[in-house]
């Protein structure tokens, strides 16, 4: 199927573009009253992502409704550990909720690595959606890091400090690599199938990243990164280390095509430690809580910052679930037009 809007494909090759791709993370679902409406029929987050049909349809939503750049596959970085044995709930505005947790070698015992056809939901969803898209925007896939998942999977739910999974590395590190490993493999096989079924562009997400130190982070997450970008050799890929303490130099050593900002990342010194990758990011999500004056002000600073080549638009994290719709067009339009204006 050819594209039609192939410009974050044409952006993470490097070509010249006449303006600047833009989509937003966490874009599906969340801020849309059309979402909303269908969500508020179901039983719960997970009827929707174990549902292809309806993932497809609010998969779909931020394109119709936004005009965004590309697609993003609606599920979680939670159903890795669900499909290796270690079930989730989603409990209605608190969050993920696992009923048990890994604290032994006898709980990893009992866990598996999970293959792609483990997550046939997503992978079903996937192919409507890309029949549904007709190739109108290339579409995401994405999978949680395995520090991150790890990090849910010992502590069982969100924390401010995964103190409990911090511990793990400190006191029984040989534990954790393996448990770091089996992730490694499952996410490895569910991003292949996730390509298979149609994705065209990979992301994943480091979302705790800035709780470790340095010489942990290389230890306990890169090394698997690593095994993750050497895996997956044919498709882009994006790696979003949320808040990571460990220098540009050494996050550029990753064979990955594009790397995430947050908000508090300096664009000019990651295009200067890595010339070679393309940058995604970074507007701080809060600014768009400000005026329509504010979100132009501020995005079109963001764009200047980056430049105009091998930069794909964003914010530094996930759309805030209380943003209003219009604020998030402000941005795509303010991106859409400056960025072709600054060419
Ligand atoms: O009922 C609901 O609507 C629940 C809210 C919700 C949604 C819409 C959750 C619960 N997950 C999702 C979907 C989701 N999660 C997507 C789909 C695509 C999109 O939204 O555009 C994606 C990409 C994710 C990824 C995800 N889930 C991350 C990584 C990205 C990030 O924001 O850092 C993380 C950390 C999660 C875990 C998770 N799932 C849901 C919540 C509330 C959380 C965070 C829990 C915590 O506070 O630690």
């Amino acid at each position: 199927m050819e594209l039609r809007n192939d410009l974050l494909l044409r952006t993470i090759r490097g070509e010249k573009t006449e303006r600047t791709p833009v989509w937003l993370m966490r874009q599906a679902g969340r801020i849309l009253p059309e979402y909303r409406a269908l969500r508020n029929k179901l039983s719960g987050f997970k009827e929707l992502v174990e549902t292809p049909e309806l993932a497809a349809e609010v998969t779909i939503q931020p394109v119709d409704h936004l005009d965004v750049d590309a697609a993003i596959i609606f599920s979680d970085i939670l159903v890795i550990p669900e499909a290796m044995g270690l079930p989730y709930d989603m409990v209605e505005k608190r969050g993920p909720l696992f009923r048990t947790t890994i604290a032994t070698e006898s709980d990893i015992n009992k866990l598996h690595v999970a293959e792609g056809g483990d997550i046939q939901y997503t992978l079903d969803a996937i192919q409507i959606t890309k029949k549904e898209l007709n190739g109108r925007v290339p579409l995401i896939g994405f999978a949680g890091a395995p520090w991150t998942i790890f990090a849910y999977m010992v502590e069982g739910s969100g924390s401010k400090t995964f103190s409990r999974a911090r511990a793990m590395l400190y006191r029984e590190p040989e534990l954790a690599h393996r448990l770091l490993q089996m992730i490694t493999d499952s996410t490895i096989n569910y991003l292949h199938a996730q390509v298979e079924a149609g994705a065209d562009v990979l992301q994943v997400f480091d979302s705790w990243a800035g709780i470790l130190p340095p010489n942990q982070y290389e230890e306990f997450s890169l090394f698997y990164l690593h095994q993750i970008c050497a895996a997956i050799q044919d498709t882009p890929l994006t790696v979003f280390a949320k808040d990571v303490r460990i220098s540009a130099k050494k996050l550029n050593e990753l064979d990955c095509e594009t790397i995430g900002l947050d908000w508090c990342m300096n664009p000019a010194t990651f295009r200067q430690e890595m010339p070679g990758k393309v940058l995604q990011g970074n507007l701080d999500p809060c600014v768009l809580y400000g005026s329509p004056d504010v979100i132009m002000e501020e995005t079109r600073r963001m764009l200047i910052n980056f430049g105009t080549k091998r930069h794909i638009a964003n914010l530094g994290h996930g759309v805030y679930p209380d943003i209003s719709p219009e604020a998030v067009k402000t941005f795509i339009s303010v991106v859409k037009e400056y960025s072709a204006e600054l060419r």
